[in-house]
């Protein structure tokens, strides 16, 4: 079984300070949070930017002072959003791009998102795919829905991502895919042999669906953009004591932890400086 790849998911565009404190905003807090996180046992950070206000932007900007305080740190796998908020056009969504970074997120398909529309039509789906491979960015296929495996893989028959697909598993968001262990078992079952996942279980999906997973040799993603808990009705007190419980559990299990540069190499991707 390869070693196990954890992605903190930092901030997200949906959870606001009111509802977790610790929730790192400004890019100073952003990449602060990050060190801890590779600190603790991390090897890709999933980044979401926000304004000086607490809103969430895709400012290339913010991004680019983000990316080059969490490099001057250390060598995590930065992984910008391309979902960025339901409310962000696609032009927008698309900046973090410019920044030619290692990885970014590509979402597959249009679900429920809460009251809200997360919308991917398939010219957007495209349209990301087509920059990402341009510029040798490592797609993470973004499944809220079953549906979107099958978007992937048709991405894959037009030559727009390549093989292998790394997927990840969003799994819980109210409106979406539930959350359970069975749920998790029907998407791995439908990727094609070869590919790597993830699962960023929402809420209280986290824990299980991340237990699974390292059981399972699949792949884990916590942090505040998930679920701000860390047991019910006890906040984390940060991203990093999320990252350290899953290191704790995954040796408990036998399972060891991947570097960043282990990560590269498990995923195929090359270090960009
Ligand atoms: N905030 C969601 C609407 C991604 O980062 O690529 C979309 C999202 C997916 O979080
Ligand atoms: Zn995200």
């Amino acid at each position: 079984m390869d070693k196990l790849i954890i992605t903190a998911a930092l901030t997200g565009a949906e959870v606001m300070k009111e509802q977790q404190p610790a929730l790192p905003i400004s890019p100073e807090e952003i990449a602060s949070a990050a060190y801890e996180c590779f600190l603790s046992g991390a090897s890709i950070v999933h980044i979401h930017a926000r304004d000086s206000s607490g809103r969430p932007t895709q400012s290339r900007e913010v991004y680019r002072d983000i990316m080059e305080r969490i490099r001057s740190k250390c060598d995590l796998i930065f992984q910008p959003s391309t979902g960025g908020a339901v409310w962000h056009k696609v032009e927008e969504r698309a900046q973090p791009l410019d920044l030619d970074p290692e990885m970014a997120t590509l979402s597959t398909g249009t679900c429920n998102f809460g009251h809200d529309v997360f919308f991917n039509s398939e010219e957007t789906i495209e349209y990301f795919a087509h920059k990402m491979k341009k510029r040798g960015i490592k797609p993470e296929i973004e499944v809220f829905e079953r549906g979107m495996i099958e978007n992937a893989l048709r991405l894959q028959k037009k030559g727009l991502i390549e093989s292998p697909i790394h997927f990840d598993f969003v799994l819980g968001v109210p409106g979406a895919s539930p959350g359970n262990i069975e749920d998790l078992i029907h998407m791995v079952n439908a990727i094609p042999a070869g590919s790597t996942w993830t699962v960023a279980g929402i809420g209280r999906n986290e824990l299980p669906l991340a237990t699974f997973a390292i059981l399972l040799g699949g792949h884990v993603r916590v942090g505040f953009e998930d679920n701000v808990y860390y047991a019910k009705g006890e906040l984390a007190l940060s991203n990093a004591q999320l990252v350290q419980r899953v290191v704790r559990i995954a040796r408990e299990l036998g399972r060891e932890v991947a570097t960043p540069s282990e990560a590269r190499a498990i995923l195929g991707i090359r270090r960009k400086d």
